[in-house]
């Protein structure tokens, strides 16, 4: 294995050490409002946004050129409808595989049948976290309708805008697979010409992502350490059962798709290891599309699938194939009805349909949702519109969305890297093969 990523693998490891420490000394220390608390999150704030904006900063020009270098490469229509209906297939069974283990842990578990007691405690932890106003933020604007603008996202007005600042990939890999194949169209002086030059940026881009994860340590200490400071026993304290059932979800998925691995004869174990990159970097940065750099570099060079694969299936995966967020929509939908009816003893809880329709709408929306933090907010936001839940009620598992927004983020990695290896796999290359 290169040492390079054996010592980034052990870096972002001690990094994430460091920064349970810092938050630990923090938090003894007056917290938030202590002069350590202050300055050392003030430059984790600074430090963690340059480290993000740096990773969002290669995500146009790495995906843009790896997509279109790989559909130019295509030979013929049907190696693209071939490798398109296999990762639609895998996108659509795994993402049905988590919703429905989502649905069936909170109902087995439900975590929202609690004493009123506990309930009136969330609430007011949400409260004192400003979760409504911090949400009203993120929502601002959407309403039910939006629950289709997916599709308007294809062709949106600016793909670069839409890619770097909102991590909307689904414009960029539009436009990059028409202008691949239709370079696949042109005759072969042209064609050659083409393909080199975009082979030749995707190559550069990589070099360019080696540079900008040697600062990875430093940039996983300062996104993870304010997250750890925020998040207290006490305010995880009512929510327990509920993270309880979204982390047992998102393992018994991972599971699930190692049973996956091993029917198509790759070793989960061996997968599992050679992604932890990717997978800790997704962790800590709770950023799909910003670990879509490092998730493509490591899926070639670390499982041998070939470029054109990991080009096709990864930015697509880390905007569409989004299990573990699938999985979170449709367990905090029905938590929060269950909390509900708690609190308001009025209230009906849902029924089978209205649940199986949670399933649905989770599914979809976790198409949209964007490869950023915290994103599936609004995906939650416009379901509960379109079931007529009051949508404030979101705010009560706030404290503790983005700490579970890195597990899910790190489950919708993992998906992504099974997809590309299952799909490799099965168009015969030597994935994993020494
Ligand atoms: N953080 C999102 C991602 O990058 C997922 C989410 O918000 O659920 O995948």
């Amino acid at each position: 294995m290169n040492p390079l990523k054996w010592k980034l693998h052990w870096q972002i490891l001690i990094a994430l050490v460091l920064s349970a420490l810092t938050a630990f000394v923090i938090k003894s220390t007056g917290g938030l409002d202590g002069a350590l608390g202050e300055n050392v999150l003030g430059a984790c704030g600074f430090l963690g946004k340059l480290f993000m904006n740096a990773l969002k900063m290669i995500i146009v020009p790495l995906v843009g050129s790896s997509i279109i270098s790989a559909m130019a490469g295509l030979t013929g229509g049907n190696d693209f409808r071939r490798m398109g209906f296999k990762t639609l297939a895998y996108y659509v069974c795994s993402g049905a595989v988590a919703v429905t283990i989502g649905l069936v842990l909170v109902n087995v578990i439900s975590p929202g049948t609690v004493a009123p007691d506990v309930a009136a405690r969330m609430e007011a932890n949400a409260q004192a976290a400003g979760a409504g106003e911090i949400i009203e933020s993120k929502v601002a604007g959407k309403s039910a309708q939006d629950i289709w603008d997916v599709f308007l996202r294809m062709f949106p007005e600016n793909i670069i805008a839409n890619a770097s600042n909102n991590g909307q990939l689904l414009g960029l890999i539009t436009f990059s697979v028409l202008f691949g194949f239709f370079i696949s169209r042109l005759d072969k002086n042209w064609r050659d010409t083409q393909v080199n030059f975009w082979e030749g940026v995707s190559k550069v881009m990589i070099s360019v992502t080696d540079l900008i994860l040697k600062f990875a340590p430093i940039g996983v200490f300062a996104l993870v350490t304010p997250r750890l400071v925020e998040l207290g026993l006490d305010l995880v304290g009512p929510l327990a059962k509920f993270t309880l059932t979204v982390v047992l979800g998102l393992i018994l998925h991972v599971v699930a798709l190692c049973g996956v691995l091993a029917f198509f004869k790759v070793n989960p174990w061996t997968h599992l290891k050679k992604m932890s990159d990717p997978l800790l970097t997704a962790f800590s940065t709770a950023s799909s599309a910003g670990t879509l750099p490092l998730t493509m570099e490591t899926v070639e060079q670390e499982a041998k699938v070939s470029q054109r694969t990991a080009s096709f299936t990864l930015p697509l995966g880390a905007t569409v194939n989004m299990d573990g967020t699938a999985l979170y929509e449709c367990v905090v939908v029905i938590f929060v009805t269950q909390v509900m009816a708690v609190i308001d003893p009025s209230f009906i809880p849902l029924t089978l349909s209205q649940q199986i329709m949670v399933v649905i709408l989770a599914l979809t929306t976790s198409i949209g949702v964007a490869g950023v933090p915290s994103a599936s907010i609004v995906a939650i936001f416009l379901i509960m519109g379109v079931l007529g839940i009051p949508t404030e009620y979101i705010g009560l598992v706030w404290v503790v969305d983005r700490a579970l927004d890195m597990c899910r983020t790190s489950v919708n990695v993992f998906s992504d890297t099974c997809a590309a290896v299952i799909i490799g796999k099965t168009e015969g290359e030597p994935v994993y093969e020494p």
